[in-house]
């Protein structure tokens, strides 16, 4: 199996393009229609610390860690980077090294764009970069957007680029009841900036890089294939939310929530009650839109005819964000609350549909592991595992090697 895959490898790193768009593989049924039963699980990556934000470049997963992290998962088996920042990451809280995308041409230049959180002073802030990856190390070469302010909760952090090329960025609310109505304040917004930390002509208020405001604390960001915007954000008590955002669009916090209403604000498309989600990342699975959920404990569907979450899967642990990527679901959990302390053990999971998958993953219950183990010391700079010869740049080989991931990292550390 070894030579195989590395051999596959090798003859494909010839290929170039850009990465292609995760796509789903819809099949007859509907997700919200197969019920738990329905998915099989296997874990990709265990010995995962507070996962934030993952995405996909051709062959690899790329997830960040709220530490400072960077895990790569793909050829070169699990490698965790340090993120080498131009100011100390303020990692405290639920604040950290939160969200991360790709810029479209990430395969060739490794140039990619993250969200994390900082301090000026005794002032907790966040900022968006532009950041660069040489093969071998994870830098900071920008800032796009500083400066950020920020809270040891409410950082919204999620960072994606939308089917116009523009980069979009939700922040927190910062227990400011202020802020989000001001727009002269980035906190409580959507965001939407150039790949080069400029304004587009066509942002709703001018110069700004306000898209959207009124809101608490978004941390889902996904399109559908219309075109339309989906935020969810956590709410007060209960009172979560997901919304279509529209530019310009005043999304209520915190002059009104639930189903209260007020003139010019946008009431949500649907909202939790008294029950808490606490929803975490949102995508699309073809016309169908995932939720993962902190305090939900799982993934969910949105029945948007009938205006309701379904449950999709669970496995008892908090979610913090879900990839589709061919029929697969590869979901993160963080399992530590951002109000406790020391080490949140986590894992990738990947959902497979049973009849599809019959090449599944050889031994689910067998993980793949870091290279100083469980209660070792965290590996610092590239893992002394990684196959610099095949990684010296980021690359792509077999489409359907994504399945294969547990069985690289399971020989990569044998
Ligand atoms: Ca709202």
């Amino acid at each position: 199996m070894k030579t195989r895959l590395l051999a596959a490898a090798v003859s494909l790193l010839t290929i170039g393009g850009s990465a292609p768009a995760p796509l789903w593989a819809q099949d007859a049924t509907p997700i919200r229609d197969r019920g738990q039963r329905g998915w099989t699980h296997s874990v990709v990556a265990d010995e995962l610390d507070y996962p934030w934000d993952i995405v996909r470049d051709g062959d690899q997963l790329i997830l960040t860690e709220k530490a400072g992290s960077i895990v790569m998962l793909g050829a070169g088996g699990p490698r965790r980077f340090r993120l080498d920042t131009s100011v100390a990451l303020r990692n405290d809280g639920g604040a950290g090294l939160l969200g991360i995308a790709l810029a479209p041409d990430f395969a060739g230049t490794g140039r990619a764009f993250l969200y994390y959180s900082y301090a000026n002073g005794t002032a907790p802030l966040n900022r968006v970069i532009a950041a660069h990856f040489d093969g071998n190390a994870w830098r900071e070469t920008g800032v796009l957007v500083d400066a950020i302010p920020g809270h040891r909760l409410y950082n919204g952090g999620r960072i994606a680029i939308g089917p116009d090329g523009y980069l979009y960025v939700t922040t927190g609310w910062t227990e400011n009841r202020a802020r989000p109505q001001d727009l002269s304040s980035l906190a409580g917004k959507v965001l939407r900036l150039a790949l080069d930390g400029t304004a587009p002509a066509d942002n709703p208020f001018g110069s700004s890089l306000v898209y959207s405001y009124g809101h608490r604390n978004p941390q889902g960001l996904a399109w559908n294939e219309a075109g339309e915007l989906f935020v969810a954000e956590h709410g007060q008590s209960g009172l979560d939310e997901i919304n279509i955002v529209r530019a310009g669009g005043n999304y209520g916090w915190p002059a009104i929530s639930g189903d209260e209403t007020r003139e010019g604000m946008e009431p949500p498309f649907l909202h939790s009650g008294s029950a808490t989600w606490a929803p975490a990342g949102i995508a699309f699975a073809g016309g169908e839109l995932l939720l993962t959920a902190l305090q939900g404990r799982g993934l969910y569907v949105l029945d948007r005819a009938g205006r309701r979450l379904s449950p999709v899967f669970d496995t008892g642990e908090r979610y913090r964000h879900v990839l589709p990527v061919d029929g697969d679901l590869y979901v993160i959990t963080t399992n530590r609350s951002p109000r406790g302390q020391g080490p949140s053990k986590d894992r990738l999971l990947r959902l497979s549909r049973p009849r599809e998958r019959r090449h599944a993953a050889s031994d689910p219950a067998s993980p793949s592991r870091w290279p100083s183990g469980r209660d070792g010391p965290r590996p610092s700079g590239t893992s002394p595992l990684s196959r610099t010869a095949l990684m010296k740049r980021p690359h792509r080989f077999m489409r359907d090697s994504l399945s294969n991931l547990t069985e690289f990292s399971m020989i990569v550390v044998s």
